[in-house]
């Protein structure tokens, strides 16, 4: 059963095409009828136009919430025509038909993404135009609905094919891409509501639906796209708030990598000139001394190998001394609380070095959370920003670690919960002698710091590694005594890890045995 058009209803947010179909309609003798905004397009291109509170009897009102919901718009939608109460009910309450809708809704995701407010966005929950949308798609067998700019031409077409009608298996399948729509537009709404209603705690505007600060060249690898987007709400530290003084613009990698240092170094601001040296997410260096060029010293020292191509970070204005020894080797990126001019000088030479001024760094016991986007779900969790003091430590061996010890065990469990696990970190006297990161079993975290520090004692002619005296740490309980024992052979003689394996009692004894300090934290930092 064929349906010819005979007046239209226009509700569009997305205006795009609606002049032309328009006149397409118009053209076909089309009595046209729309809401505000809508109605003022059709008329700026020339076209007559029924204001739907001509047709309701109603002003549009309540800041446009109400302006379509009425019986004379509902009515004239679902009226089964060859019902005769319905026909009757119309005749009585000169209800017209409305043959075709066509409707866009309100941008509510547009809207949550562009970072609006709560009652900005409440206000884009669209009413009236899934209630028209669901009435003609529900009446299908009478009415024509669109709701997707991209079919304007193809009712075109079925008009010229049906001489001014539509088919019923056209109106069926634009009923079903409706129901999709109106579908698809209630669970964003209901997804939002979701994580918004849930208080500070999972707020999407700062997760999903954050605004995009721009496109980046490209993602991990130069085959995926990628970009960079920024939260909601008051200003914080971080890379993109940065002022960078030169250098391409920051690649995806350079701003994970550049991050892991700022979120690193920032758990030592205010505290004496540290340096971290990042490769691939991971330190490779990490190191606090009296001057910040001790403190570069000591963190490339560690693993020079890996540090060349690296990201540096460090707490303290950048001097000309540090800065030289900086542009020594091939740094990919360096960031900073500031700079003096005479190190600005020494960077300027080094075009393709990127340099970032910080204001200020990140807290690391800010409140927050990570995302991660799993196939067919997303996870989310607190940021990880458990922290362990001198007073939270629990001596669990005969021997009590040393003041020198202690702080060296903290000192490697800051960096240790900063590296991907298993991690373990070996430090002395503020600097990190070995670091073992991202293995699947622990022993093998544990042997290949301990490698990285004996291969350090050969390239600077040591006589020992610096593991020898050094504390360990471990980001997560050692489940057997190896770990542990293979740190005791590399030279540590204080040990700091969570504690809670079952094999307490046998890594325990094994710590005592070879006469080590060691003390639990009781909180554990695992990072995958
Ligand atoms: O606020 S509403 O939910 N109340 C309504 O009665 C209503 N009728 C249509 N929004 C309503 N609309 C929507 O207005 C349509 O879905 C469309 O997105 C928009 C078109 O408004 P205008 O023609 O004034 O630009």
């Amino acid at each position: 059963t064929d349906v010819t058009i005979k007046r239209a209803l226009l509700s569009v947010s997305d205006k795009t095409g609606v002049a032309d179909l328009g006149k397409m309609l118009a053209a076909r003798g089309v009595e046209l009828v729309s809401t505000g905004g809508t109605a003022k397009a059709l008329r700026d291109a020339g076209l007559a136009v029924r204001d739907v509170s001509d047709l309701t009897g109603f002003p549009e009102m309540m800041d446009g919430r109400v302006k379509t919901l009425h019986p004379m718009v509902h009515g004239g939608l679902l009226a089964v025509r060859d019902n005769p109460e319905h026909a009757a009910a119309m005749d009585e309450h000169g209800i017209g038909a409305i043959d075709l809708v066509v409707v866009n809704l309100y941008p509510f995701v547009q809207t949550v993404a562009k970072g609006a407010d709560r009652p900005e966005i409440i206000e884009n929950i669209d009413i009236g135009g899934p209630s028209m949308v669901r009435s003609a798609a529900k009446n299908h067998g009478f009415v024509t609905i669109l709701t997707d700019p991209a079919d304007y031409g193809t009712l075109a077409d079925e008009l010229d094919g049906h001489d001014g009608a539509t088919s019923q298996p056209f109106r069926a399948r634009m009923a079903a891409k409706a129901f999709a729509a109106t579908a698809a537009y209630d669970s964003a709404i209901a997804s939002w509501f979701g994580f918004a209603d849930q208080g500070e705690k999972f707020p999407p505007r700062r997760t999903i639906a954050s605004k995009l600060a721009g496109k980046l060249r490209y993602g991990e690898n130069p085959h995926q796209d990628a970009a960079l987007y920024l939260p909601e709400g008051p200003h914080t530290s971080g890379l993109p708030q940065a002022e960078q003084i030169q250098g391409k613009a920051l690649s995806y990698n350079n701003y994970n990598d550049a991050n892991a240092a700022l979120e690193l170094v920032a758990e030592f601001a205010g505290g004496a000139p540290a340096c971290v040296i990042v490769k691939h997410a991971n330190p490779c260096g990490v190191a606090q001394a009296d001057t910040l060029i001790d403190a570069w010293q000591g963190a490339l020292e560690c693993d020079s190998v890996s540090a060349f191509g690296g990201i540096v970070a460090v707490n303290r204005p950048l001097d000309a001394e540090t800065a030289t020894a900086i542009t020594k080797i091939f740094t990919e990126v360096v960031v900073a609380p500031g700079a003096d001019d005479e190190a600005l000088e020494i960077f300027a030479k080094k075009k393709n070095l990127r340099l970032l001024l910080v204001d200020g760094f990140p807290d690391p016991r800010r409140v927050g959370q990570t995302l991660a986007i799993i196939a067919g779900g997303i996870l989310t969790q607190d940021r990880d920003n458990g922290a362990v003091i001198a007073d939270d430590l629990k001596v669990v061996t005969k021997r009590a670690p040393t003041d020198q010890e202690v702080r060296d065990c903290l000192f490697a469990w800051t960096v240790a919960r900063h590296t991907k696990s298993n991690a373990i970190v070996y430090a002395k006297n503020g600097i990190t002698a070995g670091i073992g990161a991202g293995q699947m079993n622990r022993r093998d975290s544990s042997r290949i710091a301990a490698m990285k520090a004996a291969e350090a004692a050969q390239t600077f002619g040591w006589d020992q590694a610096r593991t020898v005296g050094s504390a360990v740490a471990s980001d997560a309980f050692f489940p057997f005594a190896d770990g542990l024992l293979s740190a005791a052979e590399a030279g540590a003689t204080a040990v700091i890890q969570p504690g809670g394996s079952i094999r307490d009692d046998e890594v325990i004894a094994a710590a005592d045995e070879a006469g080590l300090a060691m003390v639990y934290t009781g909180m554990r930092h695992f990072r995958h």
